[in-house]
Formats: structure tokens, C-alpha cells, sequence
């Protein structure tokens, strides 16, 4: 007779060719969650209580009272159930905000295998190139409430939780490699300083405050991660534009029995483009959800988020090898000595159904792991590995594995019962184990010849281990310093300054001279250039006249600037782009233009004096067909929320001229070093507003546009991969 647990093997099986063909979006997630999905917006569905009973239009809009015959009110009544649901049901909506990464956004997507990794796993969904897994992604800041801005400076969390046919496997990652403590005792302590400070709850989602510095540089282990903190990777551009680690150290075990240490990477297609800090800065109150919505019009546009997902494998045999401990999260495995090797895709092409019930209530644990896949003795990954699931309970109750989100999309069983708001219903008369009912023992699954239970059953690696229990550290855990250095000699002219920058701008929001003479001190270990500047900008202790500071090494490693993760071919695809425009301009420049900018997956706006039709050259208000409507106006948007700006020839530049909000978006696009397309009399336009009599160009090959094509461009088009702007303004100008 079959065990119960291979009739769930077989199952499993036949839920994967399920998961293979099913045709919802191609996403068996959302296949598995359909049944919990209705429609919000349905015309046909009467509006009912929670309970079922229809609400009469009357009950909708008041509550049971008591009227007297001349129709003045009396008392509203108690015996009132279905305006009191409503009221109870609103009382209690909210549920507690994460504890950090408490701002988010989510989508749906899939991971795709391109390259077997069975050298070094058995996880089949590493291993099987005929796969696609679900996926679904959560990206976040770490220190702001849920209500606060998407662009302060601050670390992206990068959490993906891949729905496999083994069960669910998260990597509850970030944008940066490294991390600020080695030991997860200390993160309470970290976030607590990092947070608003506890007597006024301020400053909201910064770190430039006394607590945050005081804490971490007493803690030298942060240095390293302060540097990128610091550096253009603590404001991206879009969660599309970032890097994702999986910072700690995980292991891999073969079929065999192998063991190897691994850490993941996604590398986004886009390339890793940073905003500046004015940029950032003003988009947290002219638009907080900036990154929120860029995900989603991406998207909704058709230009799905893609990252190459990529592996570094250092063998038992190599781990002593390094300089520093594999196992501690404050150190990158330079890619030198351990290359990425990029074996698949992740792909994000379906935006949530609803924000609660999917980004909010999504849960996802380090702990949560597939065959194949497993932990290292990383301190911070095993006190992470308790803390994760730990969290969902409080935040979401003991359930919290079954709400549609987060439930795998392959069949599970146990013995784990009731508990508050369980909702699955489990048939049988035995909630224990062993029964008489279940013959084989589950734990014997393991050496079961069927290969579906054995490449679905955990098998913890056979880990050899002796030691004294005791609180110490191991040696290579004690050098804090020389990777930040690293970070630094690595970086370019540009992201250097920057890096001073924010240091300058963190140090200056601190008032307790101890908090900032400390930090420029320590500065100072990772470099006197980085040291001298900062500390003289904010007022602070020189290193060098303390003689504090050291002779440091000019190792570099090339794949640690942003500069290093641009894609082969710039591209404009997704890039907003503003096509300024008033009455009189060149319609059939503005039209081809935008077509042009369309076909090439950009997405341009116009954005004009009304939100309403603007009006060409020679036409007249309200005749037919004439008219482009504006999808904004000068007032409701702001340069910062565009990557470049094109200005069509036309009459209307006389009022382009003229308008401040005009000139001001062209100067601050100039300030931001975006690219600026001018066509005709809008060169101009832009003249007078730069108070330029030449309007320089960027580079040589930009010169040349300018000659050839009578286009100006301004601003770093390589970098900012818009180079397809120019062209396709020529294009448009023919
Ligand atoms: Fe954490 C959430 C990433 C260390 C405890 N963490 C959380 C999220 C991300 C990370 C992306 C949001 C997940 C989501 O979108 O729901 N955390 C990291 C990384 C770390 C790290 C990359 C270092 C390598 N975290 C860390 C430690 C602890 C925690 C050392 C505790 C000992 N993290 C939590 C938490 C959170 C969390 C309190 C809050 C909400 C949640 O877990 O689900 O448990």
C-alpha cells in the first residue's frame, strides 16, 4: 500500500507539470492564489456583509437610527451589525509595520535556469534547465516607516521568494554586498540607532543623526559597509537599476554529498544607475512613491525588470584560503578571486493585485531553504535564520505560512495544527505522528529510492564539528578595515566625490562633536583623502594633524564601482522622457517625436502650460482634431521625475521662454546632468536659460550630433544611456 507521503510525492509531481503548463500569465503563483482572488471592481457582484447578506443602498450610507415623525433624527442604534462590521473591520486594519523595511514594493515574475549548476547542487531548480519557478520580489528601504519616502539614502532590501516544486526558497537580500554587524546579537542595538532616536522619534527614515553614527563607529565592523552606504548605491535610480545579494554565506551539497560555500547576485539588465542627492532629495516630497511607481509603469509599459542571477562558489577545500572569513557578511568575495558565474534569469512582468494581502502580508525567511541548499556557520546568517520566522508570528500570527502569498505552490503536510485564524481544513482522524493510518515514516523519505521524494526531501549535510563552547570570535573577524579600502581605491573620480559628499552631508546633521570628531578618525584608517575633505567640510577632528592616520593599501577590484555593471548597448527603454511643449509649437515634430520614443520603449510625457489640449502652429482652439493633450502640467511635475527633456522647435518657444517653471526644469535637468534635447528655435531656450551664449556638449561624439544635426545634448548621455535621444530626435527633426 502507498504511504501517505508517496501519494504527496506523486502529487508533487503531477503539481509540476501543472506548475509547467499553466497558462495564468504563465505564472503558476498566480494560478495557486486564483481561488482567493475576486474582483473589486465588479459590476454584477451586489454589495454584501462579510457574512453574505446583502447591503441595501440605504445601509451604505447610514447607520440604523431612530427618526420621529416630523423627520428630525433620534438615537442611532447599537443593534445596527452591518454598520457596526464596517466600523470593527476598520479598527483593526492595520497590522504591525515590519520591524525594518517596513516601506516596500512588490511584484510578480518568474526565474528561469540557464545553466545547469549540478556541479555544485542538487536544488532542482538550479539544476533543471527545463524550469521556469514563480517568483515574487519585494524591494524596500530599511529605516523609514511604512508612509515614508522611496529615495532617501539608505540600503534596498531585495527579498525573492521562489516558489519551487521543493518548496518555497527565499533570499532575503539587499542592493549591497556587505553588511554592518557580524553577529546577529547586534542587530537590535543597530536598528535602534539607526532609528528615530527614542526621546522625540526623530529623524524619520535618515541617518544622519548622533545615534546612527555613534553606534556604528564605535563598532568598527561597519566601516566597510558605511562605505557603500555612502557611496551613489545608497539612492538608486529605480529598484530596476540595482544590484541584489544574498550577503550571507549559504552552502551547496551536490547528490553526491559535496559541500561548497555560495553567495548569490542579481545584475540588472539596465545596468546599476544612481540619482544624485539633489535629486533625491526633492523627489521625497515631490513624489515619496517615486520608486513605487516606476516598478509599476515599467511594467505596465511592457518593459519587464530583468537581472542575471549568478552564483560565487568557493570549495571546502579553499575556504582558509582568503585573507578574510568567508563566513563574515562585512567582506565581498572579490570577483577576482571568486568569479560570478551567471547561470539564470529573473524576470518581473506582473504588478500585485492588491498592496495588503501580497507586498504587506508577503513573509519571507532565511531560514527557508530547498534540498540542495543550506546554511554556513555565518554568525549573522544563523541568529537571522531564528529572528525571520520569529517576526511573522507577531506580525502576521502563527499562521501566517498559509495566507496566499506565502503558501508553496507544491503540495505540503504535517502534523501542525489550529493556531489563531487557521483556515486550511485537514481531513482524518489522526493530527500526530507516528499513526495507524501512516505506515512509513516520513523521515525515512530520505533514503527512499523514488527519486521525487529524494530530490524533494531536506537532507541536512553530514557537517563534521568539534570545538569549546565559548563566546569568541575567529581572528580574520577582527580586521575591519582593509575592504573598505578597497571600496574606496575601487571607485571612480565621480563616485568618490560623491562619497564625500554624503559622509559631509551624515556628519553635518550631527551636532555631538564627539559623534563626528570620532568618525573623521575613523576616516581616516580608510583614507587620508576621504578623511582630510570630510573632516574639513564638517568642521571635524583632521586625522593627519591627530596623526591618526594609517598608511593603507592601493589594492583595487574592478568589479566594485557601478561604472562596472552597465549594459553592453545603453539603452533608453523605460527612461521617462519630458517633451515640453506650449501653444504653437511644431506639431509634426512633436508628434514623430514621441512616436519615435515609444517605438524605442521610452516613455515620453508632454507636459505643457494646462493639463488639457495644446495647441500647434496654425490651429485654432477647439477645431477638429486639433490639439495634443498634455499629460501634465508645468506645476504638476518636476525635472527630477524624468531621466531627459526635449524641447521641439516651434513659435512656442517665445513662451517656453518666458515661463520660470520652464527655465527652471531646464537648468535643474542641466544641474542633474541629464540629457537635453533641442531642436530649432528651442536651442535657444535653452541659451537663455543656462545665461549661456554656447551651450557645451558632453563629449566628442555629442559634438558631433550638434554639428551635423543642429541638436543639443548636455549632460553625460553615455552614462545615463540616452544616447538614443538625440538620434531619435534627429530622426523625428527629418
Ligand atoms: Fe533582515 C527584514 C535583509 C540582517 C531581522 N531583512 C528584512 C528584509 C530584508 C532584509 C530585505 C525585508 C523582507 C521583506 O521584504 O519582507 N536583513 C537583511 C539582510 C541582512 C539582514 C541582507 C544581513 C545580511 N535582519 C538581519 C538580522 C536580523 C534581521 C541580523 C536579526 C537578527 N530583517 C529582520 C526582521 C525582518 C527583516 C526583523 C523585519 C520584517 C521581516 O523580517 O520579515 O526579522
Amino acid at each position: 500500500m502507498a504511504s501517505i507521503m508517496e501519494k504527496v510525492h506523486d502529487k508533487m509531481a503531477q503539481a509540476g507539470d501543472a506548475i509547467q503548463d499553466s497558462a495564468t500569465f504563465g505564472n503558476p503563483k498566480v494560478a495557486n492564489i486564483k481561488s482567493d482572488i475576486v474582483d473589486g471592481n465588479s459590476q454584477s457582484q451586489k454589495m454584501t456583509t462579510d457574512f453574505g447578506v446583502g447591503i441595501s443602498e440605504a445601509a451604505a450610507n447610514s447607520w440604523l437610527r431612530v427618526v420621529d415623525e416630523a423627520g428630525r433624527q433620534g438615537p442611532m442604534l447599537l443593534e445596527d451589525s452591518i454598520s457596526r462590521e464596517k466600523i470593527h473591520r476598520f479598527d483593526h486594519e492595520r497590522i504591525p509595520e515590519r520591524v525594518v523595511h517596513a516601506r516596500g514594493a512588490g511584484a510578480f515574475g518568474y526565474f528561469k535556469l540557464k545553466e545547469s549548476a549540478a556541479d555544485v547542487t542538487c536544488a532542482a531548480v538550479l539544476t533543471d534547465t527545463s524550469r521556469t519557478t514563480p517568483v515574487f520580489v519585494r524591494f524596500s528601504t530599511v529605516l523609514g516607516s511604512r508612509g515614508s519616502a522611496d529615495t532617501v539614502r539608505d540600503v534596498r532590501g531585495f527579498a525573492v521568494k521562489f516558489y519551487t516544486q521543493e518548496g518555497n526558497w527565499d533570499i532575503v537580500g539587499n542592493d549591497i554586498p556587505v553588511f554592518f554587524i557580524q553577529d546577529a546579537v547586534k542587530f537590535p542595538d543597530l536598528i535602534h540607532a539607526a532609528k528615530p532616536e527614542p526621546d522625540n522619534e526623530v529623524p524619520q527614515a535618515q541617518s544622519a543623526h548622533n545615534n546612527f553614527w555613534d553606534f556604528n563607529i564605535l563598532h568598527s565592523e561597519a566601516t566597510h559597509m558605511l562605505m557603500w552606504a555612502m557611496s551613489d548605491r545608497g539612492i538608486p535610480r529605480s529598484y530596476r537599476m540595482m544590484q541584489g545579494f544574498g550577503v550571507n554565506t549559504f552552502t551547496f551539497t551536490t547528490a553526491e554529498g559535496q559541500r561548497s560555500f555560495v553567495k548569490f547576485h542579481f545584475k540588472p539588465e539596465l545596468g546599476v544607475h544612481s540619482l544624485v542627492w539633489d535629486e533625491a532629495l526633492k523627489l521625497c516630497g515631490q513624489d515619496p512613491d517615486f520608486h513605487r511607481k516606476d516598478l509599476e509603469e515599467a511594467i505596465k509599459n511592457g518593459a519587464p525588470a530583468k537581472w542575471d542571477f549568478g552564483i560565487q562558489i568557493i570549495t571546502e577545500a579553499q575556504q582558509d584560503e582568503f585573507e578574510f572569513d568567508i563566513l563574515d557578511a562585512t567582506k565581498v568575495w572579490p570577483e577576482e578571486l571568486v568569479p560570478v558565474r551567471y547561470i539564470g534569469e529573473l524576470v518581473l512582468d506582473r504588478c500585485v493585485d492588491e498592496y495588503f494581502s501580497q507586498t504587506e502580508q508577503v513573509a519571507f525567511c532565511t531560514s527557508h531553504v530547498v534540498p540542495g541548499i543550506g546554511f554556513s556557520d555565518d554568525p549573522l546568517l544563523q541568529g537571522r535564520n531564528f529572528s525571520y520566522f520569529d517576526t511573522q508570528i507577531s506580525r502576521l500570527g502563527i499562521n501566517w505560512q498559509e495566507l496566499p502569498i506565502n503558501r508553496p505552490v507544491c503540495p505540503y503536510l504535517n502534523m501542525n495544527r489550529d493556531g489563531a485564524m487557521r483556515h486550511r481544513i485537514t481531513k482524518g482522524k489522526v493530527n500526530y505522528w507516528p499513526n495507524r493510518f501512516q505506515g512509513t515514516p516520513p523521515v525515512l523519505q530520505s533514503q527512499a529510492s523514488d527519486a521525487v521524494a529524494a530530490a524533494t526531501t531536506y537532507k541536512e549535510h553530514a557537517q563534521p564539528v568539534i570545538g569549546i563552547k565559548q563566546r569568541l570570535q575567529a581572528p580574520k573577524f577582527k580586521e575591519h578595515i582593509n575592504q573598505a579600502t578597497l571600496f574606496w581605491n575601487s571607485m571612480s573620480p565621480i563616485e568618490k566625490l560623491h562619497i564625500i559628499k554624503a559622509f559631509s552631508f551624515e556628519l553635518s546633521h550631527c551636532d555631538d562633536e564627539t559623534v563626528f570628531n570620532n568618525a573623521c578618525l575613523r576616516l581616516g584608517q580608510i583614507h587620508t583623502e576621504l578623511a582630510e575633505e570630510v573632516a574639513s567640510r564638517v568642521g571635524g577632528t583632521s586625522p593627519k594633524e591627530k596623526r591618526e592616520s594609517r598608511k593603507v593599501h592601493s589594492k583595487k577590484s574592478e568589479r566594485l564601482s557601478q561604472m562596472a555593471f552597465q549594459p553592453a548597448t545603453p539603452t533608453i527603454k523605460s527612461r521617462r522622457v519630458a517633451i515640453l511643449i506650449a501653444d504653437g509649437y511644431d506639431k509634426f515634430f512633436v508628434t514623430a517625436a514621441k512616436a519615435a520614443l515609444t517605438a524605442a520603449g521610452a516613455v515620453p510625457l508632454i507636459i505643457g502650460p494646462r493639463r488639457n489640449y495644446i495647441y500647434a502652429n496654425g490651429e485654432e482652439r477647439g477645431q477638429e482634431g486639433a490639439g495634443i493633450w498634455a499629460d501634465h502640467h508645468f506645476e504638476d511635475q518636476r525635472s527630477t521625475m524624468f531621466d531627459g527633456l526635449l524641447l521641439p522647435p516651434g513659435a512656442h518657444t517665445v513662451t517656453l521662454t518666458s515661463n520660470g517653471r520652464v527655465v527652471h526644469w531646464i537648468r535643474e535637468s542641466f544641474g542633474h546632468l541629464k540629457p537635453i534635447g533641442a531642436v530649432g528655435a528651442a536651442v535657444d531656450v535653452v541659451k537663455h536659460a543656462l545665461q549661456l551664449p554656447v551651450v557645451h556638449t558632453a563629449d566628442a561624439a555629442s559634438e558631433s550630433v550638434v554639428d551635423s544635426y543642429g541638436v543639443v545634448t548636455v549632460g553625460n548621455l553615455e552614462a545615463s544611456g540616452l544616447t538614443e535621444l538625440v538620434k531619435i530626435t534627429k530622426e523625428a527633426d527629418d
